[in-house]
């Protein structure tokens, strides 16, 4: 097939939410459509023992909740689909960010009976900022929902974009009977069907049929009827182009966990959904010459289909399969063509690598793939030399990097101690590649010759999983001590060490360096955050670095 047959064919999305909506339970749902699992696993269900294709690590079983994205690719009705799960506990939030970075659009669950949850918020500002197109479907119409129009409303009233509700529910909760597809006019009959996990079949009829009719009692039947001429009347008419600005989003309405919605959640999702997108990048500087400010020159547009390959990194995980124990980098392909053996360059180091192990993934599954394409998520094993943010780009293209993702600031500080000096090896080597896949940073005080690991997360999970994966993966304890500071400040690159050390900090302030060499400062309240801009005027305090 011709590149751009391939490109057109490929949709690269996100399921984003607040934690609990049911994302991974609406991802087992859709790789049913894709053939890709026999039967869905019921992420709750310990009866048989099944579980979800992508919540795959052990502590993720455990705890029944996502705590790191998983890449599922997959083929359905002539599309090739690279679906990926996050995780939507906050604390793991910076693993979700960097999923954004690599999809073109994003599927944003909301859980019914709740609506607009804090963190579905903070993820939809960014997918605003990027632009992304946003699909949403309201989750759980099987249990009490609040009223669809006040969900419809908050949309708009709350996240502020436009929607348009492309199918509308037929009662809720117990009332529950299926859904109304307002463009072709289309009744879908609610059916559950045994454990939940195989296809519900569908009845499609027409809402103003008796046998419609027949299905609602009268106040639901009347309130539909209410309400769907209240949609006509209040809401726009259906816009593929705003969709793809990001401007309106499509709502469809179901039940992931009954399989209910989800085909036309997926149908109307690939009819609207955009291929892979350009990408903003920029001219890639000598190794030798990098400043704290990488981005050189005017940005440029990378097509997908400039012939050059080139991609980045976004991600990197380690031990996903205990029979292999590497370390996978996730690779989104942004232009040209991937090839299992090509040979890259890594414009931040200048190194040549071979590229010797390329694997199509599937939750901690994998398989060799020979060549890919932009969209496609590829995994790449052996090379410790790739970084979180690192562009890969092949001999053909100009040397270009892509500047997507930047770190945030961690709220949680505390020192990690190994108390069991036999095991130090196994805890700096587990300790190093976690750092790597970005799940903490680690910082030192400027002028302490502590030799104790302080780091950074933005949420305390996040040290539960370091902890949990050094003993599980790495075989070693670890304790931590936590800290009273709460926030972190990156200063700007221009700053010396010698300027930052004569900065006047409030007590209990403390001036450090990331992992990159980057001046920070750490704080224990925003009352001492004011305090040092009152007394450092002039002096930038930084949330985020790129
Ligand atoms: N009643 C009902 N429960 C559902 C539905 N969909 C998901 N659930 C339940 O909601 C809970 C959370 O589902 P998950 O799919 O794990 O949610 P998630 O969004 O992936 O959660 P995190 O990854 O931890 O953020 C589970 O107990 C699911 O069984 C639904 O349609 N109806
Ligand atoms: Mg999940």
């Amino acid at each position: 097939m011709a590149l751009a047959d391939e490109i057109l064919r490929r949709r690269t999305f996100a399921i984003i939410s607040h934690p609990d909506a049911g994302k991974t339970t609406l991802t087992e749902k859709l790789l049913l459509y894709g053939g890709a699992i026999q039967l869905a696993g019921s992420v709750t269900s310990r009866k048989n023992q099944r579980s979800a294709t992508s919540d795959w690590m052990e502590l993720e079983r455990q705890r029944g909740i996502s705590v790191t994205s998983t890449v599922l690719q997959f083929d359905y009705a002539g599309y090739c689909l690279n679906l990926l799960d996050t995780p939507g506990h906050r604390d793991f939030s910076e693993d979700t960010y960097r999923v954004l970075t690599a999809v073109d659009s994003v599927v944003m669950v909301i859980d019914a009976g709740k609506g607009i949850e804090p963190q579905t918020r903070k993820l939809f500002e960014i997918c605003r900022k990027r632009g992304i197109p946003i699909f949403t479907f309201m989750n759980k119409l099987d249990r009490p929902t609040r009223p669809p129009l006040e969900l419809i409303d908050e949309l708009e009233s709350v996240l502020g974009i436009q929607s348009c509700p492309m199918n509308w529910p037929l009662g809720t909760g117990p009332d529950f009977k299926g859904v109304y597809s307002r463009h072709d006019r289309q009744a879908h009959f609610f059916q559950r069907s045994a454990h939940n996990a195989s296809r519900a079949s569908l009845k499609v009829k027409d809402l103003s049929d008796p046998a419609v009719r027949d299905e609602l009692d009268d106040s639901t039947f009347s309130a539909v009827s209410g309400e769907l001429e209240l949609l006509e009347a209040a809401t726009p008419a259906f816009n593929q182009s705003a969709v793809h600005h990001g401007q309106l989003t499509p709502v469809f309405f179901g039940s992931a966990m009954n399989n209910f919605g989800v085909q036309l959640l997926l149908d109307g999702f690939l009819a609207n959904a955009l291929p892979p997108q350009p990408r903003r990048a920029a001219a890639a500087p000598d190794p030798g010459e990098r400043t704290a400010n990488p981005v050189i020159g005017e940005l440029f547009t990378v097509a997908p289909s400039d012939p050059g390959f080139s991609g980045f990194v976004f991600k990197i995980q380690a031990n996903m399969d205990p029979r292999h124990r590497d370390r996978i980098a996730f690779v989104r392909v942004c232009s040209g063509r991937f090839e299992r053996e090509m040979s890259v360059t890594i414009p931040r180091t200048g190194k040549r690598i071979r590229l010797n192990s390329s694997h199509k993934l599937f939750g901690r599954d994998r398989e060799t793939v020979d060549e890919a394409f932009p969209g496609d998520i590829v995994g790449v094993v052996g090379h410790s030399d790739l970084a979180i943010g690192d562009t890969l780009t092949d001999a053909t293209t100009k040397l270009l990097e892509f500047h997507e993702l930047p770190r945030f600031a961690p709220e949680v500080f505390g020192y990690l101690h190994n108390d069991n000096t036999s095991q130090f090896k196994r805890f700096r080597e587990g300790l190093d590649q976690l750092l790597q896949e970005g799940v903490v940073q680690v910082m030192s005080v400027v002028g302490s010759s502590m030799r104790v690991p302080l780091l950074g997360a933005i949420g305390p999970l996040q040290f539960d999983v370091v902890q949990y994966r050094l003993k599980s993966e790495y075989n070693a304890e670890s304790r931590l001590e936590l800290t009273s500071w709460s926030a972190l400040r990156w200063l700007s690159g221009d700053l010396s060490l010698e300027q930052a050390v004569a900065l006047t900090l409030p007590s209990g302030a403390k001036l450090v360096q990331d992992q990159n060499q980057r001046l920070a400062i750490l704080f224990d309240s925003d009352w001492s955050i004011r305090y040092f801009t009152q007394k450092n005027p002039g002096v930038d305090l930084n949330t985020e670095t790129g």
